[in-house]
């Protein structure tokens, strides 16, 4: 298993560390104090999460990894985690190299020199909440502990590709690749050589030197001759590569995928490659019974499938981003992703907030950025938007995503309807409503839309006039396999009832470019209240400790709401059709 769904590389050695390691989960024992454990009571699988063995299903708090690899000979070496949940330091021969904070983002370590030989890596993964945790709090989804996402281990030259940042334009209907490329030279020389770019037939070439110890941005321009655009439909992908040659060698090389596609706002609408998107799906947590966050491809593709089975092409990643491979599902499917920063309902009153929100936000985006499938980047689900320090981070939050990527529009999802301060910030206004869970009865659905869209059209002040809006999150709980001839609370009729009016409402309300359902799937919460004043979760309101809004339960089985939902989704493609 690997990063991504395709080989990101065939000059550079790159190999997977997946697999059986030692584990030390500190229930069992704790090692000395400052001292790495002499000994390991267990082994685990990576990626896994360790809820997932039975007598840890609900271990919050520290376990240690190990394992040992070979090198044939000495190089420069860089260990990439895909994800660790959440918070992780590593050691590579009893030394400590670095670590990471956040489940939800790809980190890596390089080491300069290592030598031929077996060498010996410690992972210390902790997942437990406090202070050093602002993200990752107790919360509506469960923080699960483990090296959840795959793990590489790479032999790099003393200069390697570091990252291919590509974005599609188009000119006059001709396409180009605006393309930079980061160069890394983990050398105590300045080194000189030449990057060369391929896309689609196209290619350039650029010589540079890149100075000792440090990362150089190199831009350029690839025009190939005549490509297939990307979208839902035709989903069409081409292949990037940038090659590093040094005195006519080939010494490094990364590959990624584009699509050549623009999103655009357009007054109230959103457009793909200038036609207007209708965008219909779910909230999508990566949650399994057998896996938590840690779901395989596999799974990946049945959710996907489950998705095009009801009619559905958009799929919101709350609230964290996404595993890279379901990201390159969904660019080679053609569903259309809102991928957001890590954030629910997220105090931005404690210490370290905004440090780690800003670093989960330019990982998410730097490491995600060629994917054609992602439209709209979002953050801040939910948070404060009705206060002036609120309303500084929202601005701070939303203008790092537009600095970031000025190719995509930006957007949060909203719970504070006409009391709302952020709305100037975004290029989308999205509101999560729950009409008939959490107030007014479904039959009033259309109603409540109305009036919020009135409010918001009614002046230029209210910052979100003439904005596209989507329906981020609507729908309401269904305790699998709880039938009522009434339609009672929690039943799975009553969600039927509901989701039956709120699709009618958001689907055909030409105002709304968007709705995707809360949620995918039942997903497991947090047995801990959280405390703050920002955030008012608690387990009392979640039978079996779920969520268990899903239109599928935890093991992806329908309710009865199943065929509601595909008929509504069917009705919106004959009536607005995709693109
Ligand atoms: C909010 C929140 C979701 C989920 C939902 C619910 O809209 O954004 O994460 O908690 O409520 O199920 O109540």
């Amino acid at each position: 298993m690997s990063l991504r769904l395709f080989p990101e590389h065939r000059i550079r050695s790159s190999v997977s560390l997946d697999g059986v390691w030692e584990f030390l989960p500190e229930c069992d024992r704790s090692p000395e104090p400052g001292q790495l454990p002499s000994s390991y009571s267990r082994r685990l699988a990576v990626p896994q999460v360790w809820e997932s063995i039975p007598d840890l299903k609900a271990y919050r708090g520290t376990g240690w990894y190990r394992r040992s690899f070979t090198l044939e000979r000495e190089t420069a070496v860089r260990l990439v985690f895909g994800g660790v949940s959440h918070t992780a330091t590593v050691w590579v021969d009893g030394q400590e190299v670095g670590g990471h904070y956040d489940a939800f983002t790809p980190w890596d370590l390089v080491l300069p020199h290592l030598s031929a030989g077996t060498h010996d890596v410690v992972v210390r993964v902790d997942n437990s909440f406090g202070d050093h945790s602002t993200l990752h709090i107790p919360n509506d989804y469960y923080t699960f502990g483990g090296i959840t996402r795959p793990v590489e281990l790479q032999e790099i030259s003393g200069v390697f590709i570091d990252k291919i940042l590509a974005q599609p334009v188009s000119v006059r209907g001709a396409w180009k690749l605006v393309i930079r490329v980061r160069i890394s030279n983990t050398t105590s020389d300045a080194v000189t050589g030449s990057v060369v770019v391929t896309a689609a037939g196209a290619e350039e070439t650029v010589e540079v030197t890149v100075p000792a110890g440090e990362v150089l941005e190199v831009p350029l321009t690839l025009k190939p001759a005549r490509v297939k655009p990307w979208s839902e439909k035709k989903p069409h992908l081409y292949d990037l590569e940038a090659f590093w040659v040094e005195e006519g060698e080939v010494v490094d090389d990364k590959r990624d995928r584009v699509g050549f596609r623009e999103v655009k706002v357009r007054g109230k609408k959103l457009l793909l490659n200038g036609e207007p998107l209708h965008l219909r799906g779910f909230n999508r947590h990566e949650d399994h019974p057998s896996f938590g966050y840690a779901v395989p491809p596999g799974q990946m593709y049945q959710d996907l499938a489950i998705f095009r089975d009801l009619n559905c092409n958009f799929l919101r990643t709350c609230h964290y981003p996404n595993d890279m491979r379901i990201l390159d599902l969904c660019d080679e499917l053609g569903i259309y992703v809102w991928e957001e920063s890590h954030s629910r309902q997220t105090p931005f009153d404690t210490p370290r907030f905004l440090e780690q929100i800003r670093t989960s936000t330019i990982e998410m985006v730097e490491n995600h950025f060629n994917h054609p499938s992602i439209v709209i980047w979002g953050s801040l689900n939910e948070c404060d938007t009705r206060s002036q320090e609120g309303y500084e981070v929202h601005k701070e939050v939303m203008g790092l995503l537009k600095e970031l990527d000025a190719s995509r529009p930006v957007t949060y999802a909203a719970n504070h309807r006409k009391q709302d301060l952020c709305l100037g910030l975004v290029d989308i206004v999205s509101w999560n409503l729950y009409t008939g869970w959490y107030g007014d009865p479904p039959e009033k659905t259309g109603e409540v839309l109305q009036d919020l869209i009135k409010w918001l059209d009614s002046d230029e002040s209210k910052g979100g006039k003439g904005k596209p809006v989507i329906m981020s999150e609507f729908g309401g709980g269904a305790i699998p396999g709880v039938r009522s001839p009434q339609a009672d609370f929690w039943s799975e009729d009553y969600q039927d009832v509901l989701l039956d009016a709120n699709l009618e409402a958001y689907l055909t309300n030409p105002r709304v470019v968007g709705a995707a359902i809360w949620q995918f799937c039942d997903v497991r919460v947090s047995r801990e209240k959280n405390t703050s004043r920002f955030n008012s979760y608690g387990p009392m309101g979640r039978p079996r400790t779920m969520n268990n809004k899903g239109v599928v339960d935890e093991f992806r089985r329908p309710k009865v709401a199943y065929d509601t939902v595909k008929r509504h989704m069917a009705k919106a493609v004959r009536a607005r059709g995709r693109v």
